[in-house]
């Protein structure tokens, strides 16, 4: 049997056209997202943020690959125009939020959530490095599979050509219809890669599997940039991240923080910079290690 392709869709689509793709697939190419001057934009600002060559000290990213955590919180072009992106947000909209009735007392009320964003990095996959272990995004959020509908969208845009020799992303279409971990593993041989050119990007579904490729290139360097939204119930009450921010939370001690939200979970969920928070927000030697990003920090 043929290998199924990863549906290449122009951004002037009608966007019907293209969440029935995301359902179909679980990811697809979007053709011409945005134009050469948005992007060297981006590029201007990220630039201050770029890391120095450094290996990676967990099991998750490859060595040669570097990173840009909060990337949206760093480039202004990059909140408004990728990720505020009508076509993301409407994608975002149309299937991950919630409309829900609630009683209290003899009130019927509906209430609606909408998405939140969850992360936003740009990965960049330097000559030499080897394929990322194939994943979901939205196994970091502990969820079970499948599910009827997704609870996490991610969107890659290219700054650089992506092409199979210099490490695009590898996507094996339909994986977010698999059960769970006890189900199957992700093989190398099913996954397609989303070759784009500059300005294209891959729009999936947080259950898909997928993971950064390898590059086999002498000097080329593959650049994207990530954003992530998530089904806008998947994050506490109160939000406690502001009504106890870093300037407070200083002089807290570490188990207060870390049951207050100021902790990661073994997948890395609350991760900054990938570090565990304490670790890398207030400079503690914290005791717990997240499992997938590796011991940073650790004590
Ligand atoms: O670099 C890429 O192409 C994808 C990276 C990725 O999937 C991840 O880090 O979760
Ligand atoms: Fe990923």
């Amino acid at each position: 049997m043929d290998k199924p392709e990863l549906q290449r869709i122009s951004a002037d689509a009608p966007i019907e056209e293209i969440l029935e793709v995301l359902d179909r697939d679980g990811g697809l190419i979007v053709k011409g997202l945005v134009g050469p001057e948005t992007l060297q934009q981006i590029a201007k600002e990220l630039k201050p943020f770029e890391q120095p060559d450094q290996e990676w000290k967990g099991n998750f990213f490859p060595e040669a690959t570097k990173r840009i955590c909060g990337a949206v919180g760093k480039s202004k072009t990059l909140a408004t125009k990728v990720f505020m992106h009508p076509l993301y947000q409407e994608v975002c909209n149309r299937r991950l939020t919630i409309t829900k009735k609630s009683r209290y007392g003899d009130d019927i009320r509906t209430f609606k959530c909408s998405p939140v964003g969850n992360a936003s990095t740009t990965f960049d996959i330097g000559p030499g490095a080897t394929a990322q272990q194939l994943h979901r995004d939205d196994g970091v959020h502990h969820l079970s599979h499948p599910n009827p509908q997704p609870y996490m969208i991610g969107m890659l845009l290219a700054e650089t050509r992506t092409t199979p020799e210099n490490g695009a992303t590898v996507v094996i279409p339909g994986s977010h219809k698999w059960g769970d971990w006890e189900d199957r593993p992700p093989m190398p041989e099913e996954t397609i890669p989303a070759t784009l050119e500059p300005g294209d990007a891959l729009l999936f579904d947080g259950a898909v599997f997928h993971g950064g490729g390898t590059n086999s290139t002498e000097s080329e360097r593959r650049k994207v940039h990530g954003v992530f939204m998530i089904r806008g119930n998947l994050r506490p009450e109160e939000n406690t991240y502001l009504s106890l921010p870093p300037s407070v939370a200083e002089s807290y001690p570490d188990d207060v923080l870390k049951a207050y939200g100021y902790g990661a979970s073994t997948s890395g969920l609350g991760w900054v910079d990938y570090k565990e928070p304490l670790a890398a927000v207030l400079g503690r030697k914290v005791k717990q290690p997240s499992l997938l990003f590796g011991a940073v920090g650790y004590a």
